[in-house]
């Protein structure tokens, strides 16, 4: 064990500016599904993936890995892959239920943005680790830990200036194929990165407001 020494103590007006800043900062964040073909800086991603991974998770195992996509090739191969099993979501997978909660989102089949964006970041869930003896290393709250994670990589991005999508082909085992990954890393999301288009447009949608979702017990 070691001193904490990094924790920080604010007055009790400051923290509740800071609170509040962070809210609002965290608010303006939108979904996007228009993007830019604009690069970005690779030190973004770089230290937006280093936040990441700073997540609490499980015994800290850090049941995560990251495959920053930005060549061209893989996301067209990444593109027609996702296009194909969205085309039977669309057409017949998908209940109509699911399709009616889609409808206000206006999303399709087609994902041009999986080749318009400059990184497409596919987030894997380690379910077992795996030792350099191939032993397996047993994993705690995967889910949990990969879903914190993958938050705190939006938040960063979004901090830093830029547009994300969380996309989720069903089923996406083709991002294994397509990027290599072996089996035991299970698709968690992918996640879209860049610059909005220009004139892009947002699905006028709000959030549950908070005396909504939260129930105060005091
Ligand atoms: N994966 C499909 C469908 C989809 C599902 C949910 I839940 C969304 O919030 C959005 C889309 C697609 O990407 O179109």
């Amino acid at each position: 064990m070691i001193p904490l020494s990094t924790f920080r103590e604010y007055s009790a007006t400051e923290m509740h500016t800071r609170a509040f800043e962070f809210y609002q900062e965290l608010a303006r964040r939108r979904t996007v599904r228009e993007f830019s073909t604009r690069p970005v800086p690779r030190t973004v991603i770089e230290n937006a993936l280093r936040a990441a991974g700073t997540a609490p998770n499980g015994a800290n195992l850090q049941p995560w890995h990251f495959v920053v996509v930005g060549a061209a090739e893989l996301k067209a191969q990444i593109r027609a892959a996702a296009e194909q099993e969205e085309r039977e979501f669309y057409n017949g997978r998908a209940p109509q239920e699911w399709l009616d909660a889609l409808a206000p989102l206006g999303t399709d089949e087609n994902k041009p943005f999986l080749q318009d964006a400059p990184y497409l970041i596919a987030v894997f869930a380690e379910t077992y680790g795996l030792l350099p003896d191939g032993r397996r290393v047993k994993h705690y709250y995967v889910n949990e830990s990969v879903g914190i994670a993958t938050g705190f990589l939006i938040a960063t991005l979004h901090h830093a200036g830029l547009a994300t999508l969380t996309h989720t082909p069903s089923p996406m085992n083709f991002l294994n194929q397509i990027l290599g990954r072996p089996t035991h890393e299970r698709p968690f999301l992918l996640l879209v990165v860049g610059y909005p288009a220009e004139n892009c447009h947002v699905p006028a949608i709000t959030k549950k407001a908070a005396d909504t979702i939260v129930t105060w017990m005091e």
